[in-house]
């Protein structure tokens, strides 16, 4: 069991006060952790110290900062299994998917350590033959990073990596249920020798010390993954310094889209991937099937076929598809979504519910629950994200329905379209509303190099992984004059 502490200044910090604890979601018997419920006192020691290591770390080479994120990447390969198992069993994911997910984080590390030796800006032409312009990134300051419990190990490093790279310093809030995943990363960041107050964690709730974080004069940059509710109540916050600026992302309601011409395998596979791997649990989830009516028939009853087939149990079983979901209140927030598609009137295609018995009983299990409904665009169930093993499947008559329905959510992260047809494909890709868009694939599984963010309610339009460099940097402009005298650009005159 991990007695996890805050880890502050370098040093991992002896705390008085409340604790709480983190269980293990595949049997709720089994205590993973204990930790420090961190309050305001906690959040301005930690912001103090990444305030006062700024400058030095500012003032590194950027190429030096890369190395230690090089060392990084040693560390945490080594640590690969170990780690990958503590996923698995903290968030009850199975354990081929916690092994990408740590394989995810470590490929944006070496991303963002690749980039340390390209280019930080550029250099343009003055309207004045004499003068060079520059384009520089500067670091921005203290950046405060809140994250959530479904990829634990891959979104801090999709934050941290390139706000330490850029020559800011952090202060991380992991959420309660991955604590110990985070008091791991915690170790691993002390083995390198980052310096001191560079990366700081703090553990509790949201509320009783992720807002102080967000409120702190100091953190100048918030960084936070979670809900649409929390995103929008950050991005007020922010509103009200002059400096703050805030890049959430936050939910999604996405779609798979099957077309007429659809090769079925690659629909049907992609189907279950998209809805049911982490148990649902994935912002990229897919909890809409938009299908074409001429190949319904045929896509649901494969779908439920292969759906029942799914093998649930222990996350870390290597031919388990499906762990629990995270805790308590998940599971009633799934069961009582299922019972409301029902009262709104669904077909219901494979029934799904809590699972007990001496394999399940310990846990939050839950089978799939898949339902057929036309759109409405008052149905909660069609339009609310659920995040859960809870998926629809909507009848479209034509591309144009298809769209129509895609785009009438508030959210856009992801969609999928399954097709044959390149012209199809390319108004999907044109006229839908989306942050990441696949051609016959499922909607999860994005690659660290490329944006990661949505529109609408998903997104502030600022995406992280590899384009987050945006956000924790400011682009500066910096002119030199090389004669002996002032030209000005615009044709200004400069004689008295
Ligand atoms: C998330 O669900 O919050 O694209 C992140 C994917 C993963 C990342 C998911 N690479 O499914």
């Amino acid at each position: 069991m991990i007695k996890g502490k805050n880890y502050i200044n370098g040093r991992f910090i002896e705390t008085k006060g409340e604790t709480f604890e983190k269980k293990n979601p595949a049997n709720t018997d089994e205590v993973l952790g204990v930790f420090p419920q961190s309050e305001e006192k906690d959040i301005n020691e930690a912001v103090k110290a990444a305030s006062k290591a700024f400058p030095d770390w500012r003032s590194l080479s950027r190429i030096r900062r890369g190395e230690y994120i090089d060392n990084l990447v040693q560390v945490l390969k080594r640590e690969k299994e170990g780690l990958s198992a503590l996923v698995s069993k903290e968030v009850g994911k199975a354990i081929s998917e916690a092994r990408a997910e740590v394989t995810e984080g470590i490929h944006m590390l070496q991303y963002v350590f690749g980039t340390v030796r390209m280019p930080m800006g550029d250099v343009v032409a003055s309207e004045i033959a004499e003068k060079d312009s520059f384009m520089r990134r500067k670091p921005k300051g203290v950046v405060a990073v809140i994250t959530p419990w479904n990829f634990p190990f891959a979104i801090p490093w999709w934050l941290m990596a390139p706000s330490v790279a850029e020559g800011n310093t952090v202060v991380f809030k992991p959420s309660k249920e991955t604590s110990c995943i985070a008091h791991r990363l915690a170790e691993c960041i002390q083995e390198v020798g980052f310096p001191p107050g560079v990366i700081n964690i703090v553990y509790g709730s949201g509320e009783r010390c992720g807002m102080f974080l967000v409120r702190h004069p100091e953190t100048v940059v918030v960084l936070f993954t979670g809900s649409a509710e929390v995103g929008q109540e950050i991005r007020k916050v922010c509103a009200e310094y002059p400096e703050k600026m805030c890049a959430c992302e936050m939910g999604g309601k996405n779609a798979l889209i099957v077309l007429d011409d659809a090769d079925m395998n690659l629909a049907v596979n992609g189907a279950v991937i998209s809805a049911f791997k982490t148990s649902g649990q994935r912002c990229t989830a897919a909890s809409r099937i938009i299908v074409h009516e001429k190949v319904k028939k045929e896509f649901e009853k494969r779908f439920v076929e292969l759906s029942k087939r799914m093998r649930i149990g222990d996350p870390m079983d290597p031919n388990v598809f499906m762990g629990p979901v995270i805790n308590e209140s998940q599971l009633k927030k799934v069961l009582s979504y299922n019972d409301l598609a029902k009262k709104e009137g669904a077909e219901v295609l494979l029934e799904g519910g809590r699972l007990t018995g001496p394999e399940y009983g310990k846990g939050y299990f839950l089978s799939p629950f898949i339902y057929r409904k036309k759109h409405d665009h008052r149905s909660r169930v069609l339009t609310e994200e659920v995040f859960g093993p809870h998926v629809a499947v909507i009848p479209v008559k034509s591309l144009e329905e298809a769209i129509e329905v895609h785009n009438a959510t508030e959210y856009g992260l992801v969609l999928s379209v399954i097709t044959e047809d390149y012209r199809k494909a390319r108004e999907i890709r044109d006229r839908c509303d989306y942050g990441l868009g696949y051609v016959n694939l499922p909607t999860i599984g994005a690659e660290v190099h490329l944006p990661f963010g949505g529109v609408k309610k998903s997104g502030t339009g600022l995406p992280s992984a590899s384009t987050l460099i945006d956000v924790v940097t400011h682009r500066t402009a910096w002119t030199i004059n090389y004669a002996r005298e002032i030209k000005m650009a615009q044709g200004m005159k400069v004689e008295l």
